[in-house]
């Protein structure tokens, strides 16, 4: 089925996440999308809360994602996510939006959007992918966040339409879901590279059990970041990533 060929809508929810969850448990194929105006329970990786006011675009859409999983790619997941957010804002603003390993789209060096791709069933091959964009709403002041994030909005200096950049993201994301089951996921990992705001950089990442710090070197087949520190050269499967320069 096309992404958002079903499309799921509410003004307030806890989590789009949590809602295309119990909507797949009903039976809903891949491609259904859940949109709400505010989330309640918005949340990002590790639980940690992803704040979701009015004037955002806030979405989950559920994917087929059985060829990544026989492949143990899943990683290429989010990576094709944050290419086609970026495309869609370079496309309706003109702004150059980059994407940041893992999870993030930026613009001017803030983060724009955040990604949670997660696993449902690994027999029916379902994954959700979750996209947070700051769209009109304001990130400028109140949050601990507000020096690394910024919005639509306050980028191009006008409001942006979220229905034009609802209906271009899910025909970007439409386009990249194909890729996925047709198992072409390298095109992904080359879009992704071309756009990448992390690769050649210093970076620290923190994983749940280490921090390493190093030159973003590039990503692997699995999208996992290879980073060259000092003494030898890493493969990070999951973590936070700072730009360091
Ligand atoms: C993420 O986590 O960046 C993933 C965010 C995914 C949100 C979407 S919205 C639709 C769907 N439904 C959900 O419930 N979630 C998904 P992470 O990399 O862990 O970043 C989380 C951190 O970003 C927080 O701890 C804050 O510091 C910061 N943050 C929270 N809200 C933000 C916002 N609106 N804009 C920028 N940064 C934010």
């Amino acid at each position: 089925m096309k992404v958002g060929q079903k499309i799921f809508r509410y003004d307030s929810l806890t989590s789009t996440n949590e809602v295309l969850k119990e909507l797949a448990q009903d039976g809903f194929e891949p491609g259904i999308v859940v949109i709400g105006g505010i989330q309640t329970k918005g949340r990002g990786r590790l639980d940690r809360t992803w704040e979701s006011p009015e004037g955002g675009l806030w979405l989950s859409v559920l994917m087929d994602a059985t060829p990544v999983f026989h492949d143990n790619k899943f990683g290429v997941i989010p990576l094709m996510a944050s290419c086609a957010v970026a495309r869609s804002i370079t496309a309706l603003t003109e702004l150059e939006a980059r994407v940041k390993w893992p999870n993030d789209v930026m613009i001017n060096g803030r983060k724009t959007c955040g990604i949670l791709g997660e696993i449902l069933d690994l027999e029916k091959g379902l994954a959700i992918i979750g996209i947070g964009i700051n769209v009109n709403n304001s990130v400028r002041e109140g949050y601990d966040f507000s020096p690394v994030s910024t919005s639509i909005h306050e980028e191009v200096g006008r409001e942006v339409s979220l229905e034009e950049l609802e209906h271009v993201l899910l025909d970007e994301l439409d386009r990249r879901a194909v890729q996925i089951t047709e198992g072409s996921s390298d095109d992904i990992l080359e879009e992704w590279r071309s756009l990448s705001d992390t690769l050649g950089r210093n970076v620290r990442i923190t994983t749940t059990t280490c921090e390493i710090v190093g030159i973003a070197k590039d990503i692997d087949e699995n999208g996992s970041l290879i980073v060259d520190t000092d003494d030898r050269e890493v493969t990070v499967l999951a973590g936070d990533c700072e730009h360091l320069e």
